[in-house]
């Protein structure tokens, strides 16, 4: 459901830097930073550093049907239609193009642009199909300097691994190339450049073309184009991309808008983190094998989850589940353990989850907070907090290098049994299953107290770390014991400074010609049949009935603000004065159907027909035709005695009127719906 550091950034830049952070702006030094849905107020360090930046004079700019907390001052805020992204980012680009405002020597040399594709299927043109004798996995550019087709290739290591580039020296890649060529075996090819074909598609997109669909005016996306591309523009690839069910296309340009200006790892542009470098202990299964954290091994069943079997290119569309509940099939499912998630608050159509649930013979949840899913719950088991732990961790999200450690700060009060849900599961599986709670988690009897717990995972912790510092210090003399000081002192410790103009200039990325890809060749020769085309362009979302204009119908979206979204601060003190629990909507709208501020109104679901009750707040900061409500911030349905917390069922949770539709390849849900409003 969430794409939390997913964001279909693979789609061009490839595996390896779609994992949490990996891909982002370079916040300290943009000079131009876009904000597509992307709110940032609510991001770790990102606000600090951005607001940093911003008194250095770096612009702003929030493309967004609410205005976020982070608009109210000294940046620009563009209403857009709901779902109308792509047809935003495509007209950018199309403009980009057309005023030669892009950087074509950027993406002759460092994009898959000039890489030749079948004119209209966007097949790529493998450059074994041409040219005898090149590398099966070899893709073909035509070469200025020679004006021949040359093979454009990746040296790889032994295990397959991509580690550079094998292209012909000074070779100088034609753009915008057609022609009909005649394969080896005789066939007649129709071919054209990726940059080609993109750029005919982007075409569509006229200013005027993507204010009708985007509902901004052509003179402010011209004007944003002409900003973007020429005071040194940053786009945010965003953190999650479950919006309207048509997200894919929106997050892969996103990123690929990035490409365009030519700043890929480079100071002010689109980098890739550097990473901590520490490992945590844990358990991992890959391709049949399994392996504990003290290196233990054995054979893993071959099976892949559930969500990558239904969603190949996912990662944790929970609903996936659902299906298999009801059906059994590809296998059944008939227990579960909810760890450390609302699930009502995040997942969207609220009954098909309760039924899905209410289907499992067997639900286990481990929280901190009665929240609403321990009403379908067998056993609650409650869990000490994350700070709580003792963990040592990379820092994600961060530019530079950092590792950091967690540690109590206090112990339980006596008496008090203070459970890790690691612990939790790790008895429970010594229980049903000892023979491998010994083989794999080294694990042989029961971890009765605290201190056996502790001596048992803290141990594997500390091990790991001590085995870091150790090849710290041996890479470097004494920079290991520096880190080792520094997390001591301080909490966290810096390991590595970012390197900038490692990729894709000397490491390729991970996507099949290891450049950043216009045209994804992994997505078109997986998925195009699935309507997750390589070529992201503009779809209507399928995730809800649009409402009709200037009527008592909207869509219903929502986001977070800084105070009080999340599970966690649901349920705090502050939050009930703090946490906003209406739903926002434009004065334009609330005098056409005469609503009055605070004014108590129904909401019913379009496609769901579900009905629920909330205030209205009238308001400027969300366009016509837009209702807004904070997630995680109202809306608790439970039979729980809440006491003194009875207000957190104040208001609506936006899920209860969603579908549920899921975007078929990465399996992206649409959170946002489209509601009638009653008085
Ligand atoms: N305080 C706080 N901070 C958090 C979190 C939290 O719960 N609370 N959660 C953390 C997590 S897990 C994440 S993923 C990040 C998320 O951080 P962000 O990626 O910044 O996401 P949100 O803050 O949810 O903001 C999403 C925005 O998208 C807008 N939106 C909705 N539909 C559309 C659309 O169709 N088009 C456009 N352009 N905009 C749309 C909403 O109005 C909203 O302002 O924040 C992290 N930080
Ligand atoms: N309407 C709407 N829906 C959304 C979003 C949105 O913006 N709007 N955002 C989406 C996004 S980006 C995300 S990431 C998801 C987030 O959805 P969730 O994962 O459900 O949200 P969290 O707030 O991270 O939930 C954390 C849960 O863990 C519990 N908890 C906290 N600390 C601990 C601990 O140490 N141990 C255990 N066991 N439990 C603990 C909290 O009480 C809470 O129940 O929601 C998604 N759904
Ligand atoms: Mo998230």
């Amino acid at each position: 459901e969430d794409k939390d550091g997913w964001t279909i950034s693979a789609e061009v830049f490839g595996k390896g830097v779609d994992g949490a952070g990996k891909v982002e702006p370079d916040y300290a030094r943009a000079k131009y930073l876009l904000c597509v849905g992307r709110t940032l107020n609510c991001a770790i360090g990102v606000a600090a550093v951005v607001a940093r930046a911003k008194t250095e004079g770096t612009k702003v700019v929030f493309v967004d049907p609410r205005m976020p907390e982070g608009a109210l001052t000294g940046s620009e805020w563009i209403p857009i239609r709901p779902g109308a992204d792509s047809a935003f980012l495509l007209s950018l680009i199309h403009i980009g193009i057309t005023e030669k405002l892009v950087d074509f020597e950027f993406l002759r040399r460092h994009t898959n642009a000039p890489y030749l594709v079948e004119t209209g299927t966007r097949r790529p043109i493998a450059a074994s199909e041409i040219i005898a004798g090149a590398p099966e996995d070899a893709f073909v550019v035509m070469d200025r300097k020679t004006a021949s087709y040359v093979v454009m290739g990746l040296k790889k290591d032994d295990k397959g691994n991509a580690v550079g580039f094998a292209e012909p020296e000074g070779v100088d890649p034609e753009l915008d190339h057609a022609a009909r060529i005649t394969a080896l075996d005789g066939r007649e090819l129709e071919a054209e450049t990726c940059f080609r074909a993109f750029a005919a598609s982007a075409a569509h997109w006229t200013p005027q073309e993507a204010a009708r669909t985007t509902g901004i005016p052509a003179e402010t996306i011209t004007r944003v184009a002409r900003e973007f591309f020429t005071q040194g523009g940053v786009a945010d690839d965003g953190w999650y991309a479950s919006r309207n069910g048509n997200d894919t296309h929106d997050f892969a340009l996103l990123s690929l808008i990035n490409a365009f200006t030519g700043r890929i790892d480079q100071p002010g542009g689109f980098v890739v983190t550097q990473g901590g470098g520490f490992k945590a202990p844990g358990v991992s299964l890959s391709g049949g094998k399994g392996k504990g954290p003290h290196g233990e091994t054995w054979t893993a069943p071959e099976k892949k989850s559930l969500d990558k079997i239904l969603y190949p290119e996912g990662s944790g569309t929970y609903s996936a589940v659902f299906e298999a509940i009801e059906t059994g099939k590809p296998y059944p499912v008939r227990a579960a353990f909810f760890t450390g998630t609302t699930m009502f608050h995040r997942e969207a159509n609220s009954a098909r989850l309760a039924k899905a649930l209410m289907g499992l013979e067997l639900v286990v949840v481990q929280d901190i907070f009665p929240h609403e899913i321990c009403d379908y719950a067998d056993y609650v088991l409650p869990c000490t907090y994350f700070l709580e732990w003792h963990e040592y961790a990379g820092v994600k999200w961060a530019l530079n290098g950092n590792v950091q450690k967690n540690d109590a700060g206090i112990a339980p009060p006596q008496g008090c049994e203070a459970r890790e849900e690691v612990w939790q599961f790790a008895e429970i599986l010594r229980r049903a299953y000892p023979d491998r709670a010994k083989e794999r988690l080294g694990l042989e009897q029961e971890l009765k107290t605290r201190e056996a717990f502790k001596a048992w995972y803290d141990g594997m912790m500390d091990a790991a770390w001590a085995k870091f510092i150790a090849a710290k210090n041996k890479a470097k003399p004494g920079d290991g014991d520096r880190i080792a000081a520094e997390v001591e002192a301080q909490g966290w410790s810096q390991t590595a400074v970012k390197k900038w103009g490692v990729y894709p200039y000397v490491k390729p990325f991970g996507t099949p010609t290891g450049k950043a890809e216009l045209i994804s060749f992994y997505f078109t020769q997986k998925y195009e049949d699935k309507g997750a085309s390589g070529l992201p362009r503009w779809v209507e979302s399928p995730g809800f009935t649009p409402p009709k204009p200037r009527s008592n119908e909207f869509v219903l979206i929502s986001g977070k603000d800084s105070s009080s979204c999340s599970g966690v601060a649901m349920w705090t003190w502050p939050t009930k004065f703090l946490g906003d629990r209406s739903i926002w909507m434009n004065p334009a709208d609330a005098e056409r159907i005469g609503i009055k501020n605070g004014q108590e109104v129904e909401l019913e679901g379009l496609d769901t027909g579900v009905k629920g009750r909330t205030t209205v707040k009238i308001t400027n900061r969300v366009m016509p035709g837009v209702l807004f409500s904070h997630g995680f911030s109202g809306g608790v349905r439970t039979k729980q005695n809440l006491g003194a917390y009875e207000w957190v069922r104040e208001g609506i949770n936006s899920h209860w009127f969603c579908t549920g539709y899921r975007e078929p390849v990465v399996g992206s849900l649409s959170n946002n719906c489209s509601v009638r409003v009653r008085v």
